[in-house]
């Protein structure tokens, strides 16, 4: 590549020297040397090396900065490109090379030592935050003033060769595993402006005369090393200091209080240094009125060991721009004083948990408008959380857990940033409606544990779509457990532990995927374990059901495979499961079957089942039925719709009214297609049915479609009754459909037929054969009334026991008509396509002679026949 490259810039040196712009060989060696550099390079994300071609002159080139006079290269700057590869040893031939920035970028390989050894006019070494490895360079230019080596591999003690190097401003060696003590050395660099040894493994003291030896220290960073020893009053007189960090150290004893002559200092943190104070009553913090900067910003002490009465220490100190003040996780006494939301305006985080504050949060709390983080966990405040809570419009973080508060928690409908709430551990009480329906739909913890609320656990929760945890245990909450649950698809711990809620787990926590930690213990949940908990064996860790009324199998797969993973104690009517369990054996082993294949083939089964039988019971029965049962219109005109006229339009908000917010007790079935909901939409009226649509699955809107265009015009005593549809968008904007049914007292004859797999309300009837045989009548009329008397005829194609509903009297309605066909035209469309004139009942058939009866049992069994051919046809054509 380079051999490509010399003639073109030959010939551009040529044109140059006639023209007296370049001058010497050197020139040729820049050249070599950048395009050495560029070979070596492996990405550049940003394509910032494109310019570096044969068109333009390489003192041109992105990054490159050339002297005036001479041409030669003297800045190679290319600070955070994402540039990737080894680092060229040609480097070392810029030899008027100035400035070295290459900091951020992604080099790894050893730092050749020519580089560093024969560029003796750098200045600015800036290799940090890269990826290189080996031994730290010693060779260094005597003129060296910013050395940038942090955040690299390179390994060894600190490179005792810095402090030779007379010039040196800024050190940059953080994160670099630095192990060893500091050399004395360093301290005669009086040069040194900024020390950043952050992040090392540095076992030493600071010297006691720091302050004299490094007169211009502007910031010294040795956060997280191994320093020991008391902290030198000296460093805290010097004047030029604008940040101080020595956190995570060893430093013990008391904080000098001489800080009135840095009157420059930004940030002061001595944040965990476990020993740093007095062990005994002395006021450790009263160094706190000898600081003396206008100009303050961070003020971290935190996780330290400091003593002190808060509002004493506090009383004295004003700093107007102080944006954090974190004193949490000492043994700070006394009350937070209300003078300091005054003194302290620009406060974004206040935190001064783990402590031992008494007293209550003043209300002038409010003032602190920029606050983003409150936390008081851990203390022993108490009374009433301040209305004026209300005011904190960019609060992120509310951390109250573990004092004394009581009472309701106030508005908090102001708080539209908020992503975690902590409130567990008080003596909160009241109910959650307003919480729940007021806070931020960011939230992302909420933390209401051990309080006293009361009430049902709002449905409201659903928007908190971000939920990551939620903790409600240990209150006197009670009620269903709302199904908008479900909608917290994020959510990765739930629990809801000694509440008293009731009901059965909601079918939407299927949706939980990421689920790890689920604690329903100590309620009064019932129901069945659903199946779907095994599927979310994947994520979830924890599962504990244990003293509920849940009944049934305890299911086997995933997670129920393992007696240590879940907890299903004191669950009296509990059977099945893995062996460990010791429970005792289920009365029947029958499984749900969901497969598609499997429905198919069952409803098949049904079907010839039903032919078969109804043959020969028809035939058998035939004589005695004729006396039995007497003729019925097959049409039921008498059931006019008046009942439901009222509405024709139902809303979003009548329905979820209706079912108690879509509650799981109303909730009596699930399926493929959605959920359905028992609901009274007018107080007084008969119940409802609501079919709410599951939008997530594409083909619901055109079973939608299907459904309510089959049952637009179809009427039949032994039709399912459908009163009116809801197409709509829901609370959250997303697409709502949902139909509503004549609600059938007698739930399914699927539910009849394998009475185990129910509610066990079915137990205590069965089916005798003169209801069976009514059964199969009633279904074969269904199926006539659809073949014969339909202008178009209609094929249910999803007649199964679950979609036969029984009403009060026991009579059969095939309902679900979400897969339905029409036969006429084109028999693969739905019935969308169909104009919905051409669609109407066909005549009436009114009174049917005695004699026509036997021929008419016929023509209905036929019907199975029709059904069952029709049917298979569609399903074969792969419509
Ligand atoms: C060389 O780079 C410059 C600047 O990016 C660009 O304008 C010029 O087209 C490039 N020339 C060639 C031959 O790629
Ligand atoms: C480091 O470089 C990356 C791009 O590679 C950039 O996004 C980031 O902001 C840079 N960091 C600093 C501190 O400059
Ligand atoms: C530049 O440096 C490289 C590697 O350090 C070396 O091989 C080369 O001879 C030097 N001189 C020139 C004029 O490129
Ligand atoms: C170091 O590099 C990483 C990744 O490019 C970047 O995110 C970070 O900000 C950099 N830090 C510094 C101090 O440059
Ligand atoms: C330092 O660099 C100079 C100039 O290249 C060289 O003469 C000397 O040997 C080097 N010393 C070490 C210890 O590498
Ligand atoms: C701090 O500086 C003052 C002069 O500004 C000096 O009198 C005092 O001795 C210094 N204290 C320490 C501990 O260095
Ligand atoms: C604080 O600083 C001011 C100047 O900003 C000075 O006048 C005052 O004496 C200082 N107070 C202390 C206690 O050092
Ligand atoms: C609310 O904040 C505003 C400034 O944003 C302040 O003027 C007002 O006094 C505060 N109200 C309370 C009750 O603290
Ligand atoms: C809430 O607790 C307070 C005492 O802390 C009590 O006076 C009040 O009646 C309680 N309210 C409710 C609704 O229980
Ligand atoms: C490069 O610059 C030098 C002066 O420093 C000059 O003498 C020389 O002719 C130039 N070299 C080329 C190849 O143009």
């Amino acid at each position: 590549m380079i051999l490509i490259t010399l003639p073109i810039s030959t010939k551009y040196y040529r044109a140059n020297a006639a023209a007296g712009l370049i001058s010497s060989h050197g020139n040729q060696t820049d050249h070599l040397a950048l395009l050495a550099f560029k070979a070596q390079i492996t990405q550049d994300p940003l394509h910032l090396l494109d310019s570096w071609n044969t068109t333009l002159h390489f003192c041109q080139w992105h990054g490159v900065t050339c002297g005036r006079r001479h041409q030669r290269v003297v800045k190679l700057d290319l600070e955070s490109h994402g540039l990737a590869g080894s680092l060229s040893p040609y480097i070392g031939n810029l030899s008027f090379l100035r400035f070295l920035v290459l900091e951020n970028n992604s080099f790894h390989g050893e730092i050749p030592s020519e580089v560093v050894g024969r560029l003796f006019r750098l200045r600015v070494f800036a290799l940090g935050n890269n990826s290189f490895t080996g031994e730290f360079p010693t060779n260094f230019s005597r003129n060296l003033e910013i050395l940038s080596l942090g955040g690299n591999k390179l390994s060894g003690t600190f490179p005792k060769e810095i402090c030779s190097l007379q010039k040196l401003r800024k050190l940059f060696l953080w994160g670099s595993n630095l192990t060893g003590s500091l050399p004395y050395a360093l301290g005669n660099l009086s040069s040194l402006q900024v020390i950043d040894l952050a992040i090392n493994q540095i076992v030493d003291r600071l010297p006691s005369d720091i302050g004299h030896t490094l007169p211009n220290l502007r910031e010294l960073l040795i956060e997280g090393n191994h320093f020991f020893g008391p902290l030198p009053s000296s460093l805290f007189n010097i004047t030029t200091l604008q940040l101080l960090d020595l956190a995570s150290n060893g430093f013990i004893g008391q904080v000098p209080d001489n800080m009135g002559n840095m009157q420059k200092l930004q940030v002061l943190s001595l944040s965990d240094n476990r020993q740093l104070g007095s062990s005994g009553h002395a006021d450790d913090l009263k160094f706190l009125s000898s600081l003396n900067s206008t100009i303050l910003r961070y003020l971290l002490l935190s996780d330290c060991h400091l003593s002190g009465i808060l509002h004493k220490s506090l009383s004295n100190i004003s700093f107007t721009r102080l944006e954090k003040l974190l004193l949490f996780g000492n043994q700070i006494s006394g009350i937070i004083p209300s003078e300091i939301f005054i003194k302290l305006p620009k406060l974004t985080e206040l935190q001064l948990g783990d402590n031992f504050l008494t007293g209550n949060i003043p209300q002038g709390i409010g003032k602190l408008s920029n606050l983003r983080i409150l936390d008081l966990g851990n203390n022993s405040l108490s009374g009433q959380i301040p209305s004026s809570i209300h005011n904190l419009t960019q609060l992120l973080d509310l951390h109250l857990i573990g004092n004394n508060f009581e009472r309701a928690i106030p508005n908090t409908s102001n708080l539209q940033s908020l992503q975690e709430l902590g409130l567990s551990s008080n003596k909160l009480n009241g109910t959650l409606e307003q919480l729940f329906s007021q806070t931020s739909h960011e939230l992302l913890y909420a933390y209401l544990a051990d309080n006293s609320f009361t009430g049902s656990l709002p449905f409201e929760v659903g928007n908190f779509e971000n939920l990551i945890d939620m903790d409600v245990s240990n209150n006197n909450l009670e009620g269903e457990i709302p199904n908008t649950l479900g909608k917290c698809l994020n959510l990765q711990q739930l629990s809801l532990m000694g509440n008293s809620f009731r009901g059965s787990i909601p079918p939407s926590f299927s949706s939980l995927q990421g689920l790890r930690f689920l604690d329903l213990s100590l309620n009064n949940l019932s129901g069945e374990i659903p199946m779907f908990l095994h599927n979310l064996s994947s994520s979830l860790e924890y599962l504990n059901l244990s003293f509920n009324n849940f009944e049934g199998a305890v299911p086997t797969e995933g997670l129920f495979q393992n007696a240590s993973a879940f907890s299903i104690l004191g669950n009296t009517k509990l059977c099945g499961g893995i062996h460990e369990l010791q429970l005792p054996i289920c009365p029947d082993h029958k499984q749900k079957h969901t497969d598609k294949k499997h429905q198919i083939s069952l409803h098949m089964k049904v079907a010839i089942g039903v032919i078969v039988s109804t043959t020969v019971l028809a035939a058998l029965l035939l004589v005695v039925l004729c006396w039995v049962r007497r003729p019925k219109n097959v049409i039921d005109q008498t059931q006019k719709t008046s009942l439901y006229d009222h509405y024709e339009r139902v809303s979003f908000l009548e329905l979820h009214r209706a079912t108690d917010g879509f509650s799981p007790a109303n909730l009596i079935g699930t399926g493929h297609f959605g959920s359905v909901f028992k609901g009274v939409i007018l107080e007084g009226t008969e119940p409802v049915a609501v079919k709410v649509l599951n939008m997530i699955n594409h083909n619901t809107s055109k079973s939608f479609m299907a459904e309510c265009e089959a049952l637009r015009n179809v009427r039949h005593r032994n039709l399912i009754k459908i009163i009116t549809a809801c197409s709509t968008v829901d609370f959250q904007g997303n697409d709502f459909k949902a139909l509503i049914f004549k609600f059938m007292t007698n739930g399914n004859l699927e539910n009849w037929l394998h009475p185990i797999a129910s509610n066990g309300s079915y137990l205590t009837e069965n089916l005798n054969l003169s209801r069976r045989l009514n059964i199969v009548i009633d279904i074969a009329s269904a199926l006539d009334y659809l073949h014969n008397h339909c202008e178009t005829p209609i094929i249910h194609c999803d007649l199964k026991p679950s979609n036969i509903l029984l009403d009060e009297d026991m009579v059969a309605h095939v309902g679900d008509f979400g897969l339905a066909k029409f036969l006429q035209g084109n028999s693969n469309d739905s019935g969308t396509t169909n104009s919905t004139s051409s669609f109407s009942p066909r005549g009436t058939i009114g009174y049917i002679p005695p004699g026509r009866y036997i021929q008419l049992i016929f023509h209905l069994c036929f019907q199975f026949l029709t059904y069952f051919l029709n049917c298979s046809q569609i399903i074969n054509s792969g419509a």
